[in-house]
């Protein structure tokens, strides 16, 4: 049975440049103005622990970290920012959006790094226990055209960006098994649509999704 709070959390999931960011903006605003709290954050990160182990996994070599070390640090952070931010909203109403969550551990790690999908399962449950999105979107669109959607950018955080084609169709593969395993909270939508067409599919599957929560928010 999942932890549960008055308010919900919701992911976002996708390759690189699937347009997550995109479409978390367009979301959090289109709540806001239905008088919702909203805060929104990014894995790894949004604390400042979580932060400087941002920095250290999306810099530098492909190779800087073997596989099982990057699933810890990655779990590592999303615990910080758990317990830090994300419950504490949660439980004070506070509806939650967030730019990756623990399913990209599965796809990245799992599937990417081939560690494997009951291993990461295992690892994701002790590091947030019974805790789960209620609502996740997987942004599928093909490996290629993320990339080069987002090339270019000169933060330097592109660490995974330059691995190989193989690790991003494993990629690719992690969250098409994920969907499969998660019907109840995983809707795969198409990111090769239109920013407006595709942000207005999302409004719509929220409202009707997260239902229950849009009532309690009236209610309260
Ligand atoms: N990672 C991991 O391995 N394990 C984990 O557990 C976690 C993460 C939590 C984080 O990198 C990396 O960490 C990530 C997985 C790994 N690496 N990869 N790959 P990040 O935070 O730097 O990158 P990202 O999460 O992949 O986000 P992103 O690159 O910023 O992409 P996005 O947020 O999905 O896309 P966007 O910024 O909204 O859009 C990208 C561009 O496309 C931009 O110019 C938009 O204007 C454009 N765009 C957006 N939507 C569209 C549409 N619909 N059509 C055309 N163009 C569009």
């Amino acid at each position: 049975m999942a932890e549960q709070f008055e308010a919900p959390f919701i992911t976002f999931e996708g390759g690189e440049g699937a347009g997550k960011s995109t479409q978390i903006e367009i979301l959090a605003t289109f709540l806001r103005e239905k008088g919702i709290l909203v805060e929104t954050v990014r894995e790894p990160g949004g604390t400042a622990g979580a932060e400087q182990i941002r920095d250290i996994l999306l810099k530098g070599r492909t190779d800087r970290w073997d596989p099982v070390t990057e699933a810890l640090l990655m779990s590592a952070a999303r615990r910080d920012l758990l317990i830090k931010r994300i419950k504490p909203h949660l439980e004070e109403g506070t509806w939650i959006i967030c730019d990756r969550h623990f399913d990209s551990t599965t796809a990245y790690q799992g599937f990417g790094h081939q560690i494997g999908y009951d291993e990461i399962r295992e690892l994701n449950h002790f590091t947030v226990g019974s805790f789960q999105p209620d609502l996740t979107f997987i942004i599928d669109i093909p490996p290629q055209v993320g990339i080069d959607r987002t090339a270019g950018r000169t933060l330097g955080e592109d660490r995974f960006e330059r691995m190989t084609m193989e690790f991003h169709n494993r990629v690719l593969e992690g969250y098409e098994t994920i969907a499969r395993h998660n019907p109840d909270r995983c809707i795969v939508v198409n990111g090769l649509q239109d920013v407006d067409v595709l942000s207005k599919e999302l409004q719509a599957i929220t409202l009707r999704h997260l239902k229950g929560f849009f009532e309690n928010y009236r209610e309260a």
